[in-house]
């Protein structure tokens, strides 16, 4: 019998969460061993990142982890989603793992605990050791093997302590951003290399799936973390239809199409046949990468509004990911990035919480039972302290009572959502945007690195001690 829910209130074992990423909360990134990764190497080039920002020390989370454990604590948060830094661990990418880099990770999953906090861990946010990049990075293979080396050392230092564990985080993001458009580390503007990366990053959740279970108790879970697209077609004429496809490919199934169903989807092959033959996918790869789940992480923040190019169709090129001349996306010059009507939040992202139901039941319907954790959402706005040094942010509020109410609904209608991890705990590295663009539930002060949760936070913390989503105007 399902448990009962009131219009806002959800089961009583709905984990309550927030989220970070390393490069973009630890800073300390000379210490303990640590080298660099594509992100210190691209943050430092000239012109990469708004103002020059870089990770060097960013919140310094690295030293004041305990302080970040306490104010979750005290808003009464019941998870924590981090990840861990590759370099600070295995600062050549191979070979040995570096122990006081771990035991930072140890020391911080240990206050999670003390405080009844649970840990959840992605092993790959996007910060490859600038070494694997200097061989190649994710477009070969190499990299895929040296990630499943690199997830049976976190697996064997952590699995003792941490239950949940997701392999990779966003990987359309390391690929088409990383690889295609160039806006990401390591800067890369090669629309092959992006498909080559994305077929090793799916061949690393594999192996890096296996190797996990291979040195963990069987009672731990594996997961990852898509940024599945909810793709929206302009109208329904054919020719969007079909663009509306091609983008739900290229965001969706050329990741949850071998990881879910053991194959690539074959109108991506059609679509891609001019830029590539797919040679790179090996015989046995595809049933590698079809490891089984325990769950699967969706990051959301906004839908996209496709169209076919055309004499009708003149919409700008705004697919939300900055601003370069390359496309992320190879092989799709015929297909048009609309602005969605209605709100932004700071990043320019229509808010459109329906976008995340319509997600949710989309992976309920594809794959069936398995159980689902909204592990990224959130928004950026422009928030400041007022004169008694509070942050006001209403528009934070709304954004996260609009989401919740639809994992609810979706929860309603027979979804099996267990969690939502709020992006982000605090404000941090938002990557080529550096530290305009502000996330966090708490307001971190640049110059001091003072901490103040947002009324966000306080709305946020309430909805998880009591299970139910406070009113949007409750002051706090
Ligand atoms: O800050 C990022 C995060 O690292 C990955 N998902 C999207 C967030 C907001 O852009």
């Amino acid at each position: 019998m399902p448990e009962p829910m009131s219009p806002v209130s959800f089961p009583s074992t709905f984990l309550w969460g927030a989220a970070t990423s390393a490069y973009q909360i630890e800073g300390a990134v000379r210490e303990d061993g640590r080298t660099p990764s594509i992100w210190d190497t691209f943050a430092h080039t000239p012109g990469k990142t708004a103002g020059g920002d870089h990770g060097d020390v960013a919140v310094d989370h690295y030293h004041r982890y305990r302080d970040d454990v306490a104010l979750m604590a005290g808003l009464g948060l019941g998870a924590y989603r981090f990840s861990v830094s590759w370099s600070r661990v295995q600062p050549t990418g191979r070979g040995p793992a570096v122990q006081r880099g771990l035991d930072f990770y140890r020391r911080l999953v240990d206050e999670l605990l003390a405080k009844g906090i649970k840990p959840a861990v992605t092993l790959y946010h996007w910060d490859l050791p600038q070494e694997l990049e200097d061989a190649g990075g994710w477009p070969e293979r190499d990299t895929a093997y040296r990630f499943a080396e690199y997830a049976q050392i976190v697996g064997e230092a952590l699995g003792d302590r941490v239950e949940q564990w997701i392999t990779l985080n966003e990987p359309w993001c390391s690929a088409f951003l990383g690889y295609g458009s160039g806006v990401h580390a390591p800067g890369r503007t090669e629309p092959v290399a992006t498909l080559r990366a994305a077929h090793h990053l799916n061949l690393a959740h594999g192996l890096g799936a296996k190797a996990l279970r291979s040195v963990m108790p069987a009672r731990n879970t594996v997961a990852l973390s898509l940024n599945s697209s909810t793709v929206r077609p302009l109208t329904q004429d054919a020719a969007d239809l079909a663009a509306a496809r091609k983008i739900d490919d290229l965001a969706n199934g050329i990741f949850h199409g071998p990881i879910l169903h053991g194959a690539y989807p074959e109108s991506l092959f059609t679509a891609t046949r001019q830029l590539t033959d797919w040679s790179y996918v090996q015989d046995g790869d595809l049933a590698t990468i079809n490891q089984p789940l325990d769950a699967l992480g969706l990051n959301y923040y906004t839908p996209a509004l496709v169209s076919a190019a055309g004499p009708d169709h003149t919409g700008p090129r705004a697919d939300g990911h900055g601003a370069s001349e390359h496309s992320p996306w190879p092989a799709a010059d015929d297909v048009l990035f609309h602005q969605p009507p209605g709100e932004r939040t700071a990043m320019g992202w229509s808010i459109d919480p329906t976008g995340l139901y319509d997600l949710i039941m989309r992976y309920e319907r594809e794959v069936p039972g398995l159980p689902l954790y909204i592990t990224e959402n959130g928004a950026a706005y422009d928030d400041k302290p007022d004169a008694e040094g509070r942050v006001h942010d209403p528009e934070r509020i709304a954004y996260l009572h609009g989401h919740l109410a639809e994992v609810r609904r979706a929860i309603a209608d027979g979804a099996d959502v267990r969690g939502y991890f709020l992006w982000s705990l605090l404000d941090n590295f938002e990557w080529a945007y550096g530290y305009e663009k502000r996330f966090g539930a708490v307001y971190v002060d640049y110059t001091t690195l003072e901490r103040t949760p947002k009324s966000s936070a306080h709305w946020y913390g309430k909805a998880a001690r009591t299970g139910t989503l406070p009113e949007v105007d409750e002051v706090f």
